[in-house]
């Protein structure tokens, strides 16, 4: 007999978070506010000609100083939970020595402010505004920072992990040493393009290598920190922008393939954070450009975490199984492949499936959390004061009917931030590149929640997608 159709829509587990993501330098503003001292992105974002218009993080969506309207706003949006960074320079003017109690006073503010509207604080350390004291003694280059940032993670989680029980160490590994200190060049679909971040340097592979090492050392020592400085509890990961090979087709061949190079391409950061040790292949293809490092360096790397944190928003590559020696082969893209606003951008929601189960089968965490996705779109505001970013709620739903998939097989995915709450400084892109769910005009900061700021209310109110 046919059963009539109830249209129940899938749930996400009942604890599953509903959130919104932001950084420091793209929303915050107030660059020399209560004693904060400069960044990279301060200065980098000063020399002419690396910013798109050359926009700054100067006034940004004057986020330090309208932080109250902003939480009221993910307030009615709906939202669980709010991924924030913390400026280190506004805590450590010259990146380490004397804290700057102001500085943390706007956090400590932030967060209470938060609590008060429902919303859980989530804070990331580091997304890449590094104090320029300690670019100035060599950044990333130098172990001393690894070291430093040690001290300010224990100084965070000493004052702040009474209200804030989840932390990120660092955003983006990856990126910070790639796109920061050599610059990358991809093409997509045809098209070259070129993607740089401060500190904007042009390292070669040996010292490529020994940032990312000291960058995963960082992270260690961080995760030491809050375990030695914070309430018992509180609970830390990386928040890593997975570099993922979706199987084409879901055979155990071609997800045994995917699994391989998936490792590989996080070799030097998700896979020696939660194996301890470099794998075979990376030590293999670095040869005499492989990191300097000890075994008590490896300790710290691998220091346990309750959560791995996920950037997710396309796949690094899709892969097939194969005979040749690597065990897989590369599907080039094709040129008609659907693609979002932001150059690099093609648009394929199974990458958020695919990243959450392969961090699931490679490195087996407690816990995921998504900690950024989302899409950029061509949104304007229309003579009714309405922004219908239609598209952006495409995304969304592909995106979370993916991820409702992974939750349904059982990958304990806890929660997704959406990257990002409101528009804002989307670095070397500046201010045309719009992600938020909520629009903001810069000429006079006024926010506009889009209609897919509608969609996440709904989709959270039910937990499912819609
Ligand atoms: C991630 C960053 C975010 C955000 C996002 C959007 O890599 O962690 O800070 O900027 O990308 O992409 P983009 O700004 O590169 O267009």
């Amino acid at each position: 007999m046919l059963q009539a159709a109830t249209y129940a829509k899938p749930k996400f587990p009942d604890d599953f978070c509903w959130g919104v993501a932001s950084a420091a330098y793209q929303i915050e503003g107030s660059p020399d506010a209560d004693g904060k001292g400069k960044s990279i992105w301060d200065t980098y974002s000063h020399i002419p000609g690396k910013m798109k218009n050359n926009d700054t993080g100067d006034i940004a969506i004057d986020h330090y100083r309208r932080y109250k309207e902003d939480i009221r706003l993910m307030k009615e949006m709906g939202v669980d939970a709010y991924r924030f960074s913390i400026s280190w320079p506004r805590i450590f003017p010259n990146g380490d020595g004397m804290p700057n109690p102001k500085g943390l006073d706007f956090y400590s503010k932030l967060v209470d402010e938060l609590l008060k509207a429902g919303i859980k604080p989530f804070a990331t350390l580091y997304h890449w505004d590094l104090p320029q004291a300690l670019q100035d003694k060599g950044g990333w280059q130098s172990r001393d920072t690894a070291y430093a940032f040690g001290e300010y993670a224990g100084y965070i989680a000493e004052n702040l992990s009474d209200r804030v029980n989840n932390f990120f160490t660092i955003n983006e590994f990856q990126n910070l040493v790639d796109m920061g200190h050599r610059g990358i060049d991809m093409v997509v679909q045809g098209k070259p393009v070129k993607i740089e971040l401060a500190p904007g340097l042009k390292l070669n592979q040996k010292s490529l290598n020994q940032v990312a090492h000291n960058a995963v050392l960082a992270h260690g020592m961080a995760v030491q920190a809050i375990r030695a400085s914070g309430k018992p509890g509180t609970k830390v990961g990386p928040a890593e922008v997975m570099f993922c090979g979706v199987p084409i087709i879901d055979t155990p061949e071609n997800v045994k393939a995917a699994e391989k190079v998936t490792r590989h391409l996080n070799a030097r950061f998700l896979d020696v954070m939660q194996t301890g040790k470099y794998c075979k292949s990376y030590l293999e293809e670095a040869g005499k450009d492989a990191p300097e490092f000890t075994d008590e360096d490896l300790k710290i790397i691998s220091s346990p975490v309750d959560f791995i944190g996920i950037n997710v928003y396309i796949p690094k590559m899709y892969v097939m199984a194969s005979d040749n020696k690597a065990g897989y082969e590369e599907i080039p893209m094709n040129v008609s492949h659907p693609k979002m606003s932001s150059p690099w951008h093609t648009f394929s929601p199974e990458v958020l499936y695919w990243a959450a189960r392969l961090t699931d089968s490679i490195w087996n965490p407690k816990e995921i959390y998504i900690t950024e996705n989302g899409c950029a779109t061509s949104d304007v505001v229309d003579a009714n004061g309405k922004v219908f970013d239609e598209d952006r709620v495409m995304y969304l739903r592909n995106a979370m009917g993916q991820l409702q998939r992974a939750t349904s097989e059982g990958i304990p995915v806890k929660g997704n931030f959406v990257w990002s709450a409101f528009d804002n400084l989307e670095w070397t892109g500046g201010y045309g590149t719009r992600f938020g769910l909520i629009h903001v005009d810069y000429e006079t900061q006024k926010r506009t929640p889009k209609l897919s700021a509608a969609w996440f209310k709904e989709a959270a109110r039910c937990n499912a997608v819609v």
